[in-house]
């Protein structure tokens, strides 16, 4: 089968199986093309609880398929490339948050949705790059734990000092190993840009940059912005739609090493055969499902 009938396929199956695809911002572009919704994470766990879809093709890391399985238990949620995890979500586990909560009973947590769902479980409410500072602000408390992300939460920290944040030693593989210099040498190159970061960046990297946001307020960002020239902080993925909404502007990745290999294992063929064989099923535990739900939900209220 070459690319345009897998294409087709994909969406013959699409209709006779009523399933929707789902794609992160992450994705390669050939998937974004055919997704029904590509967004960041905050949107896709809305748009995964509003569709009537029976089947929902989550082309993104285990994370987020597991997100779209806790909003709509009811729907078959597929995850094509099986082995697509989140390196920063591992950095954190259920069990080592009961111990903390048996220590500090009064501290809340708050979890970045790059996690699982036991972690989810055991926080009392969650947060995504694009609500985070929002989410923190509304809690009443004043020291909270923040997991898994310590550039993130070192970020929110900036915005919120009147709070005490404890942090986590979690990062991003991809986006923690820019370092501050390559903002230099991306400045010197292109003089006229503005710099565009994701707060899982480190704090070298933040402190130097125009903007910091979501994928979604990055984009958000350069398609309102009157300058032309941008130096974008996050993964590649997002260069496609950067390029395609705004054809007359110029778009130059920070770092050569802004790929996130678990985003990009998802392909067109583990699509086409996720929908063929409805593969790999994402499964969460009721009792845990239950408590991770209440984190999303009190997330998804505020937001
Ligand atoms: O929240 C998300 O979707 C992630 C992981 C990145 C972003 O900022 O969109
Ligand atoms: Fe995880 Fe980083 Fe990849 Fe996002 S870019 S899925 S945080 S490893």
């Amino acid at each position: 089968m070459n690319e345009n009938e897998m294409i087709q396929e994909i969406e013959r199956l699409k209709k006779e199986k009523n399933a929707v695809i789902l794609a992160h911002n992450y994705q390669i572009p050939e998937i974004q093309e055919i997704a029904d919704i590509v967004g960041d994470s905050l949107k896709l766990s809305q748009e995964a609880t509003k569709t009537d879809a029976d089947i929902i093709v989550f082309s993104g890391v285990h994370f987020m398929a597991e997100s779209a399985k806790i909003l709509s238990p009811h729907k078959k949620v597929l995850l094509p490339a099986y082995d697509a995890g989140c390196p920063m979500a591992d950095m954190v586990d259920g069990d080592k948050l009961k111990i903390f909560k048996q220590e500090y009973p009064d501290i809340p947590i708050v979890c970045y949705v790059n996690s699982s769902a036991e972690v989810k479980a055991e926080s009392d409410i969650c947060c995504t790059s694009s609500n985070a500072v929002k989410i923190v602000k509304s809690m009443k408390e004043d020291k909270l734990l923040f997991v898994p992300d310590q550039n993130l939460g070192s970020y929110i920290q900036k915005q919120i000092p009147e709070k005490e944040i404890i942090l986590w030693e979690g990062f991003c593989i991809t986006h923690h190993r820019v370092k501050s210099i390559e903002v230099n040498v991306a400045k010197k190159k292109h003089p006229d840009a503005l710099v565009l970061v994701h707060p899982e960046c480190n704090e070298a990297v933040v402190s130097k940059a125009d903007f910091v946001g979501s994928t979604s307020e990055i984009i958000d960002y350069a398609n309102r912005s009157e300058n032309k020239t941008f130096i974008i902080g996050t993964e590649m993925g997002v260069l496609h739609k950067l390029r395609k909404e705004n054809p007359d502007k110029k778009f130059y990745l920070l770092s050569p090493g802004l790929t996130c290999y678990n985003m990009k294992k998802t392909t067109l063929e583990n699509i086409y055969k996720a929908l063929v064989f409805e593969q790999y099923e994402i499964k969460v535990e009721e009792e845990i499902r239950n408590k991770a739900l209440h984190s999303l939900t009190r997330m998804l209220e505020l937001s």
